[in-house]
């Protein structure tokens, strides 16, 4: 790395490099790693790797510049020879283009962004990203679901992932969590288990990126422990609205360490400023097929329309002393420690800012490892997480096949790095030192081992002193599965219990065996004789009688989805269908758009073909890519006799609001035909966050009324509950 500004003057003189990519002024990288770089709109650091296609001519792999893009052959119409290097390294390259994908986790996108810490939080670790007001970091976020494979569809139900790493200026930080604050197993042994019974099945590769099979459910019936996290996931939170609604956590407890060696046990979470919500069932269902990128999109289209999304870190921190004192043990990882009994304290905040160059060299090549953690950051003994600490490394190197994956430059730390490790495939680094060993003399001892007081070395909390017998077992403070989902059962609303219940009577009934199907059931008896009940009603099978052993009525904060209302309305999509039939209704169409931009929704005008205004065809829409819709009439969208759609595919734009309505969403109408043809399409005019204005100078007031309901996000009164 060190010859790497030789090299770039030396390509300047050639020809091949433009004078810009000479003038580098990042052509040291070891100065570079020296310099940390926290203004995440650009990336210096990754900015020295990036290639810049612009000018100059293509080379081979080697750099020879090259010629015409036809094989070698013997004669214009004879066969290609085995000497043509250049057809062979393309075509070699392009045969090893792909790297295994994540065994799990496999779909996702990520982007990049900034961590600015609150203040200085020595008095509680040692943390260096956390020891002054203002200090910034650069961050790299992946989002994810689980099951599902790299070309899954977004918007499956599925637990997501939410993995963030920090490149501090003491190494990389990495917390690898997902948006359920607890995980379906206590011990890590057990993860191949649950992924190969949640994965599609062996012989017939079905169904792809879903829950809803035999062996996932066999798997969840016989293994109690997965219950609270399936509640999470059979709830809102395994179809987000995106992935900027929702939180984060890193699910385990840690410890954070300060300089003077004492610890404390502490959780993480991410709390999304943009709120947290949710889609419906048959949406997110109607999203998989019309638009399989709609989370990843919608990341995208947030930063790059300059709407960063962020979120506050935010921890629960508690004397180590109190691990059983809750009445679980904090070292299960299927188990959240409700807030009322240790509070957040918010560190910090981070913003997304800034969107991959290049998928592949960022995104897919990015390797988290919850063993990534920083001096004033230290684990804790779950069985899980010490688990992950082993099985992350082992994938990387699966992935990347060999030890340097650490060199790729999404992976590099932002310091320098000096140690004896050495070669290894792909080795990227060129080492000076002729002694790679510690001790050494001839290398002065370098490079030298740092220590707690000097050098600010990593170590590990001194209150972590293990014995025991070699078991194998659990701990019998693990044992209660079902308290917990029942207390997340009781802290959702109406509407979330039926959404819930609604989800596993989806999944149960497609499964075909009736064994895994009352196992199912007893599980869920032992949370609830209700749900018990409501489920086996549908599948048609006896209720397990009551067993109230784990049965209460506490309640915790924070759980529900649907009950609150979004502090920002900013970004979300709004459809506005008209007609292009009257020049009218175009022009009160866009002036609406107009007013609805102004507060930073994204708003598409639907007609029936394109002409100027114009963003969507009725063909194309759907009430899927909306939170909510508008009609404006003009006098050309509904024909005055059968107050329906005479519009090219007929019934679309009916179709559009009517779907808007049933999922929940605010939908408004300006123009004096609009209450009837609400009605034609069976939309009710008096329910909540259906607003309609009969001419144009109520537009006001819908458009108030209208930004009020897209805050509220879903309305909740539309979903039919159980009678
Ligand atoms: Fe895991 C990936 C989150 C338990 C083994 N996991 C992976 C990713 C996330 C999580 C977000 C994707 C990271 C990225 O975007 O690249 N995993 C979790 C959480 C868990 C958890 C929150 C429980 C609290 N995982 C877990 C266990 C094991 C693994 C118990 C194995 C013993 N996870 C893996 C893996 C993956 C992975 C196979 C696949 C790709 C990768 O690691 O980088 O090693």
């Amino acid at each position: 790395m060190h010859n790497r500004a030789a090299f770039l003057a030396w390509a300047a003189t050639t020809g091949l490099m433009t004078a810009a990519q000479a003038a580098c002024p990042f052509a040291d990288p070891a100065a570079l790693l020296q310099t940390r770089d926290t203004d995440a709109t650009t990336d210096k650091f990754l900015e020295q790797y990036v290639i810049d296609d612009s000018s100059g001519y293509m080379t081979s792999d080697v750099g020879g510049p090259i010629e015409e893009q036809f094989s070698l052959k013997a004669g214009v119409r004879g066969s290609t020879l085995l000497e043509d290097f250049i057809f062979r390294q393309k075509i070699q390259h392009f045969d090893h283009e792909r790297v295994p994908e994540r065994a799990v986790h496999a779909r996702g996108a990520g982007a990049h962004g900034t961590f600015t810490s609150y203040a200085d939080w020595s008095n509680i670790t040692a943390a260096s990203f956390l020891n002054a007001a203002g200090k910034q970091t650069p961050v790299f976020v992946r989002f994810s679901t689980v099951a599902g494979s790299r070309g899954s569809a977004d918007t499956v139900r599925d637990v997501h992932g939410f993995a963030i790493r920090f490149y501090t200026d003491e190494g990389n930080f990495d917390i690898v969590g997902n948006n359920i604050p607890v995980f379906f197993i206590q011990d890590a042994i057990r993860f191949p288990d649950l992924i190969h019974a949640v994965k599609p099945s062996p012989d017939s590769e079905i169904p792809q990126a879903a829950t809803a099979h035999d062996s996932a459910w066999d798997f969840f019936s016989s293994q109690p422990s997965t219950l609270h996290t399936l509640f999470w996931a059979m709830a809102g939170y395994g179809i987000p609205r995106s992935y900027r609604h929702m939180d984060g956590h890193g699910v385990h407890t840690f410890r954070f360490v300060k300089d003077d060696g004492s610890s404390k046990f502490v959780k993480f979470h991410f709390k999304t400023l943009q709120g947290k919500a949710s889609l419906v069932w048959e949406e997110a269902q109607v999203l998989s097929g019309k638009n399989a990128d709609f989370h990843r999109q919608d990341l995208w289209d947030a930063i790059e329309s300059g709407n960063p999304p962020s979120w506050e870190l935010a921890v629960q921190i508690f004397d180590e002393d109190k691990a059983l004192s809750f009445g679980f043990d904090v070292l299960d990882p299927t188990k959240i420690i409700p807030e009322e009994l240790v509070p957040l304290t918010k560190l910090g905040v981070f913003t997304l800012n800034r969107n991959p160059t290049n998928y592949f060299a960022e995104t897919e090549q990015v390797m988290f490892q919850p063993g990534h953690v920083v001096r004033g950051i230290d684990f804790s003994e779950d069985p899980l997480l010490q688990g992950r600490l082993f099985s992350y490394l082992d994938t990387q190197l699966n992935r990347h096949g060999g030890p340097n994956f650490e060199q790729l430059p999404i992976n590099m730390p932002r310091v320098p790095i000096h140690n004896n490790n050495r070669d290894g495939a792909g080795q990227g680094f060129i080492h000076k030192n002729k002694y790679p060993y510690t001790p050494n003399t001839l290398n002065k001892g370098y490079p030298k081992q740092a220590t707690q007081s000097e050098g600010r070395g990593f170590f590990t909390a001194k209150s972590r002193t293990i014995s025991g017998n070699l078991v194998r077992a659990l701990s019998s403070t693990f044992d209660d599965h079902w308290s917990q989902p029942r207390l997340f059962y009781n802290s959702l609303i109406p509407v979330e219990k039926q959404q819930l219940i609604n989800a596993i009577r989806f999944e149960t009934s497609l499964l075909k065996s009736t064994e895994v199907k009352k196992n199912v059931l007893a599980q869920l008896n032992m949370v609830s004789h209700e749900i018990a009940e409501r489920v086996a009603s549908f599948l048609g099978l006896e209720v397990p009688t009551a067993d109230p052993t784990y049965y209460h009525n506490n309640v915790t904060m924070g759980i529900s989805i649907f009950n609150n209302t979004l502090p920002t309305i900013k970004t979300l999509r709004v459809g506005i269908l008209t007609s292009i039939k009257t020049q009218d209704a175009l022009k009160q169409a866009k002036d609406l758009k107009k007013r609805l931009e102004k507060d930073g929704l994204v708003v598409s005008i639907i007609a029936e073909s394109f002409a100027d205004g114009v963003d969507v065809t009725y063909s194309a829409a759907d009430a899927t890519v909306f939170d909510g819709v508008i009609v404006v009439e003009g006098d050309g969208l509904f024909d005055s006799a059968t107050v329906s759609s005479p519009l090219f595919p007929a019934g679309r734009p009916g179709q559009v609001l009517l779907d808007a309505y049933r999922w929940g969403k605010p939908v408004g109408g300006l123009g004096n035909k609009v209450e009837k043809a609400f009605k034609s399409v069976g939309v009710p005019t008096s329910r909540k966050g259906v607003y309609v204005e009969k001419n144009s100078e109520g537009v006001d007031s819908l458009v108030s009324k209208f930004k009020e309901g897209l805050a509220t996000f879903r309305f909740v009164d539309r979903f039919p509950l159980d009678q």
